[in-house]
């Protein structure tokens, strides 16, 4: 299996993460792609392949180009209004507020292109997180060129970022990147599949209308977890795009007996769909031990993960989202991708 991959990851590392209260050490830190590096490389699976450039016509086709713009730009204006620190937003254009102006302050700004304040944008966010996007832009590539799967080893991930919004560790959605990438190579019809513990808010609005991209989701439930204002079965898509969004959302305690239940469902509607490919939006927080979650999927319940996916027999493009419990982030993922070829 060709692995897509970059050191390039190293550069988003906040400093902090506002977490009850305090700035504690972020969850999503560079430890867990050495952890999955590792576990590549006990596994054999060693054909590794650095991502070509980030196609940012591409991402545009995706993201709103004011927010790429933001994103690229942010660090540089920050630093030159002479701020030493991170940039944390604190204030959203919420419930009663305009969303239809954007701030010149750059505060306003900010908030204006956040989604949650948790999320740090750094001197090093744009490096990253472009880089993150090529992977998964290289990835699809390969599939599309022939490979029947790939993984892409993102890093940050990207299933939180709408078209315009970043947070939850997320700045571009590189699932999103990947299955509209499938389409402009000449795909009639994609699938993505996200099986993050957290619901894919930005992936699922991205494709909110559209009826050439099923989105199908098993997360916790949005009364219960972040990003908690998306993700119940209810939301289905509209217009065109109605019937093509697939919610699985469950509660607190979820072993996978019933996970895979979900997961069987989500997997009929994705055949039902006759894709000409998948991207799966793989994060294993729905570990037992991941420190921010609340599912219970045990190392080897992915590697039945992985065997269910490969079932499909449809070429896919695994994208990395989360995972948390740093020590077993690298089996766990490495097991879905062994499954998937068992
Ligand atoms: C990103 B991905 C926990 C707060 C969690 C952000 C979670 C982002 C998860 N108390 N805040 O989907 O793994
Ligand atoms: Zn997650």
């Amino acid at each position: 299996m060709r692995v897509v991959l970059s050191e390039d990851h190293r550069a988003q590392f906040p400093d902090g993460e506002l977490f009850d209260g305090t700035l504690v050490r972020p969850f999503e830190c560079p430890e867990r792609w050495d952890h999955v590096v590792a576990a590549l490389d006990a596994a054999g699976l060693d054909d590794r392949t650095a991502p070509d450039l980030v196609d940012l016509d591409r991402v545009q086709r995706v993201h709103n180009p004011a927010y790429v713009e933001f994103l690229a730009d942010f660090w540089e204006e920050w630093t030159a209004s002479g701020r030493t620190g991170d940039a944390i937003a604190s204030m959203f254009p919420l419930r009663g507020l305009r969303q239809d102006r954007i701030p010149t302050d750059l505060k306003g700004r900010l908030g204006y292109f956040a989604l949650a304040a948790e999320t740090a944008i750094t001197a090093g966010t744009w490096r990253a997180a472009s880089v993150s996007a090529a992977i998964a832009q290289t990835t699809q590539r390969l599939v599309a060129g022939g490979e029947p799967v790939a993984f892409g080893l993102c890093r940050p991930p990207g299933h939180h970022a709408s078209t315009d919004q970043f947070g939850g560790y997320c700045f571009l959605n590189n699932a999103a990147i990947a299955a509209d990438g499938f389409l402009a190579d000449g795909a009639e019809r994609v699938a993505v599949l996200d099986v993050d513990f957290h619901h894919g808010n930005g992936t699922q609005s991205i494709f909110w209308e559209r009826s050439d991209v099923l989105f199908a989701s098993l997360h916790g439930h949005p009364e219960n977890a972040f990003p908690y204002f998306l993700g119940y079965a209810d939301e289905v898509g509209t217009g065109p795009g109605e019937g093509f969004t697939h919610n699985y959302p469950m509660r607190p305690g979820t072993a996978f007996d019933e996970w895979c239940a979900a997961l069987d469902n989500a997997c009929g509607q994705i055949a039902d769909h006759r894709p000409d490919a998948l991207v799966v939006s793989l994060g294993v927080d729905a570990f037992e031990n991941d420190p921010i979650s609340f599912f219970s999927l045990t190392s080897d319940d992915f590697t039945k993960v992985g065997r269910r996916i490969g079932a499909l027999e449809i070429p896919t493009a695994y994208v990395m989202e989360g995972g948390y419990a740093v020590a077993e982030i690298g089996t766990n993922t490495v097991n879905v991708l062994t499954g998937h070829n068992c």
